[in-house]
């Protein structure tokens, strides 16, 4: 039975969005996938990292203004207006990665979480960028984030919403036990991750195969570490040349996969989150108060790269 305190998520997975594919068809996507969320029951849609379009950092442009094109300078904007007018309609909440190009120039990677009655509770900015700065003429294609997004100097918030804590992060931050942690110790009971994992990981190759187990992995032992639920939702399949995972994934505070994605394609799975069996970890074995050891974590926070002692 259910508690009180349930909220239904929808993860919103997306197959590849090319390059010609303008906003007003993606959007349309979105709204398709809204739909079909609300259908099976969901009060939260969460939509993968840049969402709106091509995972545009595989180029590197030598004049960065030749990509303002692929950033959003306000959300909402007239491309995403019926998404949000669609989802207030229906009253149903979501969550929606973006590239953002402020008034002042610079340029994020931003999650925007969006209340049942369209009101925005907050749009976080992705703190961990991976990635190059510069063109690598080498690689068969680019991962230039570092060139077009600058990291969060705000790091990780928790809000109240949808009847819970719920907290952000975006795709190469779920490799980082930080990114849980920091949300942890602020009560997190539900995070919410958009990705674009390009399955061939150009430094390593060696790693390719793994990739669905490293996305399992940190997904799943950050959420039972934290006492938390996670969502995971991909951008996936052949975008612009590039395969990319999907395995999105529900994860409960236990640590297991409730729903998974079974496509890479534009796909919809749901479960209905009781936040209160968060406290089954977070009152007991990781009950942060009683057990954590802060005073011998210094280096955490001290240091940044590895010190031989
Ligand atoms: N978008 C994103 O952060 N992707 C990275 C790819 C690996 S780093 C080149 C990730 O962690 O999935």
């Amino acid at each position: 039975m259910p508690g009180s305190r349930t909220v239904t998520v929808a993860a919103a997975q997306m197959g590849p969005v090319q390059r010609s594919d303008d906003r007003s068809a993606v959007v349309a996507r979105l709204v398709d996938l809204l739909h079909e969320a609300h259908r099976r029951g969901a009060e939260l849609v969460v939509y993968p990292e840049l969402a709106l379009t091509t995972f545009f950092p595989r180029w590197f442009v030598e004049d960065i203004t030749a990509a303002d094109h692929w950033y959003e300078r306000s959300m909402p904007n007239a491309a995403t207006q019926p998404l949000f007018d669609e989802a207030r309609r229906l009253g149903v909440g979501f969550c929606l990665g973006y590239a953002l190009l402020g008034e002042d120039g610079r340029r994020w990677n931003v999650q925007t979480l969006v209340e049942r009655d369209g009101s925005i509770v907050a749009t976080y900015r992705k703190t961990h960028i991976p990635g190059h700065e510069h063109h690598e003429p080498d690689r068969p294609f680019q991962h230039a984030e570092r060139y077009y997004f600058e990291p969060s100097p705000d790091g990780f918030g928790v809000w109240p919403a949808f009847g819970g804590r719920v907290g952000m992060m975006i795709c190469n931050d779920r490799r980082w036990p930080e990114s849980y942690r920091v949300m942890g110790l602020q009560g997190v009971e539900l995070i919410l991750c958009g990705y674009n994992t390009p399955i061939h990981y150009v430094p390593d190759p060696s790693q390719d195969i793994l990739q669905g187990f490293h996305n399992a992995l940190v997904m799943q032992a950050g959420a039972y570490q934290n006492g938390t639920w996670v969502v995971g939702v991909a951008k996936g399949g052949v975008e612009e040349g590039v395969d990319s995972l999907g395995q999105s994934m529900i994860v409960a505070p236990s640590g297991q996969i409730v729903a998974q994605a079974l496509t890479t394609d534009d796909e919809v799975i749901v479960a209905t989150c009781d936040l209160d069996w968060c406290t089954r970890y977070t009152g007991t074995l990781f009950d942060f108060d009683r057990y954590r050891r802060p005073e011998v974590y210094g280096r955490i926070t001290s240091q940044r790269g590895v010190i031989l002692s």
